[in-house]
């Protein structure tokens, strides 16, 4: 069920240019007229300028560009990603937040997002720097029906909304560089982190982490990351917007999800290739053991990573850190 309070937040975004009347909301909400008032109140306190002109009814006018969970909820045309969102000021990891969630069950599409998180994470406990307000925070619950041993392509998927959104908004050239970093300049702007609870043959749930870096300036960046990390602000010298760009991230998501429910994972596959290594590239792999060269052979269709060694034979590779190399390497 969604809250009463983004129902009326939907009511009134979808009137954008007309009043709607205390009557219609108390009988679209099932709730008193009283308590129609109490919530507009709690919006004004949010940051809503709210209209009330007697007869008329109710219009908002203009709302806070600070991201909340009614912030988040205005406007946004989706099915089912981001019908309940969870928004903390500080958190230490929404990864945590979110297992917690969905351990008492939480449904397919919830959000959490926060404005700084403590200890947010990355890949085989790696730290994730969250500064506040300077970023995208965000973990998604997903049920998907698929086997678990497909989970890995949730995270190329991820890969392809984030590169499309990013190219949606800006005129840079964006990299996806196998498995979860999206890449502008050859520096890492964004990150995905895909963790997965399964019994033996399926998946109980995800929760699909996303860390895109938005406002950072150069000095907002840990020193050890200042040549290898980015911002879009960084990359674009302009103010983005969180709220909006979050929206986009989930409308975009719950659109490529539906594709690849529907279509299977060769769209997404094809989506990756565009912004991903190319056929023929010679990269460079690094495995907690070894380190060697070889040539980018394509993607598995379970999201792993195929490479051509020198002597001919096709390796399979499913954890690993990959980069491009130039041929004076
Ligand atoms: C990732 O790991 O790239 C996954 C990042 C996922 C972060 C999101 S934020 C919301 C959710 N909650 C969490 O706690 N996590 C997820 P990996 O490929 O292991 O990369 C980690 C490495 O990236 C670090 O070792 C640093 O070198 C670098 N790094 C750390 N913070 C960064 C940042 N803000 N921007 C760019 N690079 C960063």
């Amino acid at each position: 069920m969604e809250s009463t309070r983004n129902q009326l937040i939907n009511l009134l975004a979808e009137n954008k240019h007309q009043y709607i009347s205390g009557q219609i909301l108390s009988e679209k909400l099932n709730i008193s007229r009283s308590a129609v008032w109490k919530h507009m109140n709690e919006l004004k306190k949010d940051g809503y300028s709210i209209e009330g002109v007697p007869k008329k009814g109710y219009r908002i006018i203009g709302f806070p560009a600070k991201v909340s969970e009614n912030t988040l909820q205005w406007g946004l045309n989706t099915k089912w990603m981001g019908h309940t969102i969870i928004h903390k000021k500080t958190t230490s990891s929404t990864q945590l937040i979110m297992h917690e969630l969905a351990l008492e069950n939480q449904k397919h599409g919830t959000v959490v997002v926060a404005d700084k998180q403590l200890n947010g994470k990355g890949r085989m406990n790696r730290a994730w720097f969250s500064a506040e307000n300077k970023g995208i925070w965000m973990s998604i619950l997903l049920r998907p029906s698929i086997s678990p041993h497909l989970a890995p392509q949730l995270t190329l998927l991820a890969a392809t909304v984030l590169a499309e959104v990013i190219s949606s908004f800006t005129e840079l050239k964006v990299q996806i560089k196998w498995p979860n970093d999206i890449l502008i300049n050859r520096k890492k702007v964004a990150g995905i982190l895909t963790e997965m609870q399964a019994e033996q043959d399926q998946i109980q749930y995800i929760v699909l982490g996303i860390g895109v870096n938005i406002l950072q300036e150069k000095d907002d960046l840990p020193h050890e990351l200042r040549s290898k990390a980015t911002s879009l602000k960084l990359e674009t010298s302009t103010e983005w917007d969180i709220r909006e760009l979050i929206q986009a991230i989930l409308v975009q998501f719950e659109k490529t999800y539906e594709l690849y429910m529907d279509a299977g994972f060769s769209k997404i596959k094809r989506l990756w290739e565009y912004y991903g290594f190319k056929i023929g590239e010679r990269i460079l792999i690094k495995t907690l053991k070894e380190e060697w060269k070889a040539i980018f052979y394509g993607i598995a269709e379970d999201g792993a990573l195929l490479v051509k060694n020198t002597d001919d034979s096709i390796e399979k590779i499913y954890s690993a850190e990959i980069d491009w190399f130039e041929e004076n390497e």
